[in-house]
């Protein structure tokens, strides 16, 4: 069939195979600048912004995405030569795919090419709210001490030369200022990232960079900024090349970076925004006082959810989520995680289903038409493991209760981070602390617990006997045994904790 370049003017010409923006783009102001235009942002925030757009009264609602990092240039070039639309192709149940081309992003800035311009955009007055997605690392956060880490290079760069930020804390820093400068009123500063109390983390972390880089602006950031918390969700793997194909070839749409998703979503937020925002309750999002049972529920359960499957479906050689989801001894091992680890530190929460949250989320999970890859699961979880998994093994270890499963998948872990799936295939391990991870992995070949010294993903955890034991049976479990004979061990309970 014909296929046509996704841009402006070819909106029409494809309007007969998917659903286009109905309203005037040109008419549309820029009130949200969004840092981090990934999959993730383009399932989420955009669409939802997109779905209120089609309410002619709203305009000022418009966003500018920023691509932040050197290595974001392609994402930015491609939104850029396609006037900001791109392809959202939701991946039903029932395998059929549910296509339309979102409008919300109706302007795109490349931080590296030109710093200025995208601080002085943050510091515009049209702009109310600055979101992000700059994933867990992306805040810098020392597990260790619990602190900023200023450490890191690329902080130290932005505040030898504050002109020419790298960094998130860098750009908002500079903005803030210059608003405070203008005499701009609020601004909220909204993440989207998987972390729980991520407006809280998004404050703290920002508040300990201005205290060192920008003094003054503290009591200024006080009074005229909010950070809301917020559980944001929805499962969007990394669009393949078949995936940009076959929109080509079915639909007619040349767009060199659709995404692609589940037909699930939800975004529960809390309503703290300093100076306004958008109605998003009218297109399904929540608002409510207190997202913490939200947050909670979804990071202790899905999220962890993901990270048992991506890690021990990796051991076993499988490249996709429903491939392990579907695997009758992981599919067990999980809902025995999810039962006796997570759900009773969860128990207390109040506003949540626990029960039907989680055979939803075994649906979602084994959903085989989405295809979402292990190795973006597996990626950075030096990063998630501190935020998905520990605080339920800190919760369970205070009452001392069961963590085995927990220290089974962080024992594959170290075993994962040798390289190397049960058949000696290569893993494509993609994670900052990669060397560190595989330091350790082989020091634990002789001592088993040297995995657990990586304090800054661990903390305090490797204190904990009952923890230590468990991890360390799994770690010789599996190295004697194989991955599958010992998870099919634990569900049986026949482990033989020596
Ligand atoms: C995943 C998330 O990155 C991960 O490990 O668990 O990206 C997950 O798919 C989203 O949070 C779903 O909302």
């Amino acid at each position: 069939m014909t296929s046509y370049k996704l841009n402006n003017l070819n909106l029409s010409k494809i309007e007969a195979e998917v659903a286009i923006p109905k309203y005037n783009r040109d008419n549309i102001k820029t009130g949200i600048v969004h840092v981090g235009i990934g999959g993730f942002h383009r399932s989420h925030e955009a669409f939802y912004t997109d779905q209120l757009l089609h309410d002619e009264s709203i305009t000022d609602w418009g966003i500018c995405g920023v691509a932040l990092l050197d290595f974001d240039t392609k994402i930015y070039q491609t939104l850029k030569a396609q006037d900001g639309l791109y392809t959202l192709v939701v991946k039903e149940l029932d395998g059929s795919l549910t296509k339309r081309v979102v409008g919300s992003i109706v302007e795109v800035l490349y931080a590296p090419e030109n710093p200025l311009k995208v601080v002085e955009k943050m510091a515009s007055s049209s702009v109310k709210i600055i979101s992000l997605t700059i994933t867990e690392g992306g805040y810098n956060y020392d597990e260790a001490t619990g602190e900023f880490n200023f450490e890191n290079p690329l902080i130290q760069h932005d505040l030898d030369n504050p002109e020419a930020p790298k960094t998130i804390f860098g750009y908002l820093t500079q903005a803030l200022k210059l608003r405070k400068e203008n005499g701009l009123q609020g601004v909220t500063i909204q993440s989207c990232d998987n972390i729980q109390g991520n407006g809280h983390m998004t404050e703290k972390m920002l508040l300990s960079y201005v205290k060192v880089a920008e003094p003054e602006l503290v009591s200024w950031i006080d009074e005229h900024v909010s950070f809301p918390n917020a559980m944001v969700d929805r499962i969007t793997p990394a669009t393949s090349p078949v995936d940009i194909s076959n929109l080509k070839e079915t639909s007619g749409i040349d767009d060199a970076w659709p995404v692609v998703c589940e037909p699930f979503k939800q975004w529960v937020i809390e309503d703290d925004f300093k100076a306004g925002r958008p109605a998003w309750e009218q297109v399904g999002a929540q608002f409510v006082e207190n997202v913490e049972p939200y947050e909670k529920m979804k990071l202790q359960l899905l999220n962890a959810g993901h990270s048992v499957l991506g890690i021990l479906g990796a051991l076993i050689g499988y490249d996709t989520i429903d491939e392990a989801a579907n695997n009758p001894s992981i599919n067990a091992f999980l809902r025995a995680y999810m039962g006796t680890e997570v759900t009773p530190v969860l128990n207390d929460l109040k506003g949540v289903n626990l029960e039907s949250y989680e055979v939803s989320l075994l649906q979602r999970f084994g959903n085989v038409y989405i295809k979402d890859q292990i190795d973006r699961i597996c990626s950075e979880s030096s990063a998630k493991f501190p935020i998905f998994i520990l605080p339920t093994v800190n919760a369970q270890l205070k009452s001392n209760n069961h963590i085995e499963h927990a220290a089974f998948v962080t024992a594959a872990w170290a075993i994962y981070s040798l390289g190397e799936d049960k058949n000696g295939k290569a893993l494509n391990i993609k994670d900052a602390m990669k060397p560190i991870l595989k330091e350790k992995a082989i020091a634990s070949k002789d001592n088993p617990t040297a995995f657990l010294d990586i304090e800054s993903i661990f903390g305090k955890l490797k204190d904990s006997k009952l923890f230590t034991e468990a991890f360390t049976c799994a770690y010789k479990d599996i190295v004697k045994n194989g991955i599958e004979k010992c998870i099919l061990e634990i569900n049986t309970n026949r482990v033989n904790f020596i």
